[in-house]
């Protein structure tokens, strides 16, 4: 077993799935506790769930909870995570903060790169979101990359995600990921998607077609030894989705807030999703829920496609 292993607590639906093999689809908590405001954090929250049971795995939402790490949540303890009167108790934890967050016995929900650990530590080889972090405009100056790049170079998961937001550098993080050696695959699509939007104008490296090709491709990922994650980006369904320079005016005018107000460090994630939100009246809020919903749709078709032993 893992060095982990005495702080993970599996929920009873998943370490019944775990002993029975039957196919597990990871959920981050970061998006619950600081991505998206309540109450439509836990509802969403709730509806990927059971979209994952529909599409016939198991859902292990993970945060971190009086210092064990939780691999599949109570309805109680997600709405504990989704609560604001809680938000000053619950950090964001990313890799650097995972130790200290146990050892104090306190409590954290995950990104992208923390939730990433768990998952592997538990066994899970597939995991849904929203999106993944990033390199950040400005990088070149603020050193700003999301600590999810890095960890998709050296942990073996594949995440389903719509892309990067706009928000971010989407040029400087696909050369980061070359670097690293983390293949970005577009699901159904040659563009690279830009989560509020179908495409960012970057290419993605490849196109996998359907869940079992993305479960061949994963396969042979691993079985080659190769470490790290992949990326499976799958666009926000046309309905939902923004036109670039829509979105992209409104991604202007909140990182000039964002820059006026002096957000730095791991605030600046929350605070874009937060003003993008207020800028839009609520659409991209919209937006999120269905991209993260379709999303799970496609994760758990791919979970269940990698569980077939063929
Ligand atoms: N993108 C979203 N919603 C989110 C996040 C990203 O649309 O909630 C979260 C994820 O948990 C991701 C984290 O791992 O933000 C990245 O934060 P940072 O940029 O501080 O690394
Ligand atoms: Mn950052």
């Amino acid at each position: 077993m893992s060095t982990f292993s005495p702080w993970i607590d599996l929920s009873n639906e998943v370490e019944e799935a775990t002993l029975a093999t039957r196919p597990i689809v990871a959920l981050e908590s970061t998006i619950i506790s600081h991505g998206m405001p309540y109450p439509v954090n836990v509802q969403t929250a709730r509806e990927v769930e059971q979209i994952v049971r529909d599409g016939g795995a198991v859902p292990a939402t993970i945060a971190i909870l009086n210092g064990r790490i939780k691999i599949g949540l109570t309805p109680d303890e997600l709405d504990f995570l989704a609560h604001p009167d809680n938000h000053e108790h619950i950090a964001k934890v990313s890799r650097r903060d995972l130790a200290y967050v146990l050892s104090e016995g306190s409590h954290g929900a995950t990104t992208v790169s923390a939730t990433m650990i768990c998952a592997q530590l538990a066994g899970i080889e597939v995991f849904v979101t929203g999106g993944i972090g990033g390199v950040h405009r400005g990088a070149t100056q603020t050193m700003d990359i999301s600590a999810d790049l890095l960890e998709l170079a050296k942990t073996n998961v594949a995440i389903v995600c719509a892309g990067a937001k706009s928000i971010l550098d989407i040029g400087l993080t696909l050369e980061y990921l070359e670097t690293h050696g983390v293949p970005v695959a577009g699901y159904g699509t040659e563009d690279f998607p830009a989560f509020y939007s179908r495409t960012s104008g970057y290419p993605a490296n490849f196109i996998l077609r359907g869940p079992e090709e993305a479960a061949r491709f994963i396969r042979t990922q691993w079985a080659l030894g190769l470490e790290g994650g992949v990326v499976v980006a799958n666009p926000v369904p046309e309905s939902y989705a923004f036109e670039s320079d829509e979105i992209e005016t409104v991604i202007g005018q909140a990182l000039k807030d964002a820059d006026y107000r002096h957000i730095t460090g791991k605030d600046v994630t929350p605070y874009l999703l937060d003003r993008v939100k207020e800028l839009t009246e609520g659409k991209s809020l919209e937006t999120n829920v269905a991209l993260v919903k379709n999303n799970a749709v496609v994760g758990s078709a791919i979970a269940v496609a990698l569980s077939k032993k063929t």
